[in-house]
């Protein structure tokens, strides 16, 4: 762990962990690490924290504090809280960087959340524009732009509600949004399928544009690439359980949940989707996550504020031309 807070305690590694997997990363060569960073979104008490220890396999972040019963009413506003973690990803270093949200959708004020939220990453954007326009390059510039946002959404069984269709719509055309359902492991299989299939339906109705596993251009080379890509958009939104409990079975650490009618190993994929989205964030498409970041997403911002700038140059341009004209 680089600086993040909490006591740093190491919990199981996930089972993919003792063994390479095939279909990896293009980024073997990167010396100091790969930087990728990594928000996490969602109402409070979803699960978010655990999450982000049980990606790291390790006490990253110190569970939130409660409040005291006179202060429990009163909602915090959002903030983001940053955690830098070193990891190492089937021979490849990753430097991870996790931007939490505590305190979105407490019900306060929503817009402000947003807000907040689009203004962050489109600041990160900012810099990446400035250092690019400097005349001397700033050698320890760090790349700070979101790879990825994890979108959490409830395990209610419902549609998506105003809020998630309001967020995802609106970051969507900024970052990679990837869905997530939350502490899933409190539906049952089926009520999960269902489940799934309702937030898609939405997803599409209401053209949100997710991360949705692109098909690659050139079929020949990418052939296994779209197959897994299917599969993967099939699975959408990823079904998530987070613990920090381990078993050890027959010698063998597990990570599990466990309650009095049984267990849920979190590394399982029959108990959830966890592993196969951890896969996908630190392995198989943290390329495909970053060139987007890089070559669509910031490339079209860029654009935007380009051609916003130079209007509003002309804009002041004709102005003073028609003052010089008056007073002539
Ligand atoms: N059933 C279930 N409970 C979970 C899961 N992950 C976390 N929890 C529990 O849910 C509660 C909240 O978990 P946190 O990880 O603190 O959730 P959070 O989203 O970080 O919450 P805030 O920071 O308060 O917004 C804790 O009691 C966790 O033990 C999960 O996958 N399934
Ligand atoms: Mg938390």
């Amino acid at each position: 762990m680089r600086d993040g807070s909490g006591e740093e305690s190491n919990v199981a590694p996930s089972v993919h962990s003792y063994s390479s997997r095939p279909g990896s990363h293009r980024y073997k060569n990167a010396k100091k690490g790969l930087p990728f960073n990594l928000m996490l979104v969602g109402e409070p008490g979803l699960g978010r924290t655990t999450f982000l220890n049980t990606l790291c396999e390790r006490q990253v972040a110190a569970p939130a504090e409660l409040p005291s019963p006179e202060q429990a009413h009163i909602a915090e506003p959002m903030r983001f809280k940053h955690y830098a973690v070193d990891m190492e990803e089937d021979g490849m270093k990753i430097m991870l960087n996790i931007i939490d949200t505590p305190g979105f959708g407490n019900g306060t004020d929503n817009e402000t959340c947003f807000n907040q939220i689009q203004e962050y990453i489109e600041a990160q954007y900012d810099e990446v524009l400035a250092e690019e326009n400097r005349i001397k390059r700033n050698t320890k510039f760090k790349d700070t732009r979101v790879h990825a946002v994890l979108y959490f959404i409830s395990p209610t069984g419902h549609s998506l509600r105003e809020i998630d269709i309001e967020l995802m719509k609106r970051l969507g055309a900024r970052a990679n949004v990837i869905p997530v359902i939350g502490r899933s492991d409190s539906l049952t299989p089926r009520e999960l399928v269902l489940f799934k299939q309702r937030i898609m339906n939405d997803v599409a109705h209401y053209g949100i544009p997710v991360y949705n596993f692109p098909n690659p251009e050139d079929d020949d080379e990418d052939e296994e690439t779209a197959e897994e890509n299917a599969e993967l958009r099939t699975m959408m939104p990823f079904a998530t359980v987070g613990c920090e409990e381990v078993f050890n079975e027959d010698g063998r650490p597990v990570r599990v949940r466990t309650y009095p009618w049984g267990v849920v190993q979190v590394d399982n994929d029959e108990h959830s989707d966890f592993d196969r989205l951890r896969y996908v964030l630190l392995n198989s498409h943290i390329g495909d996550l970053r060139e987007r970041t890089q070559n669509d997403l910031y490339e079209l911002y860029r654009t935007e504020k380009l051609s916003t700038n130079a209007a509003a140059a002309a804009a002041v341009a004709a102005e003073a031309a028609q003052l010089r004209a008056v007073a002539a």
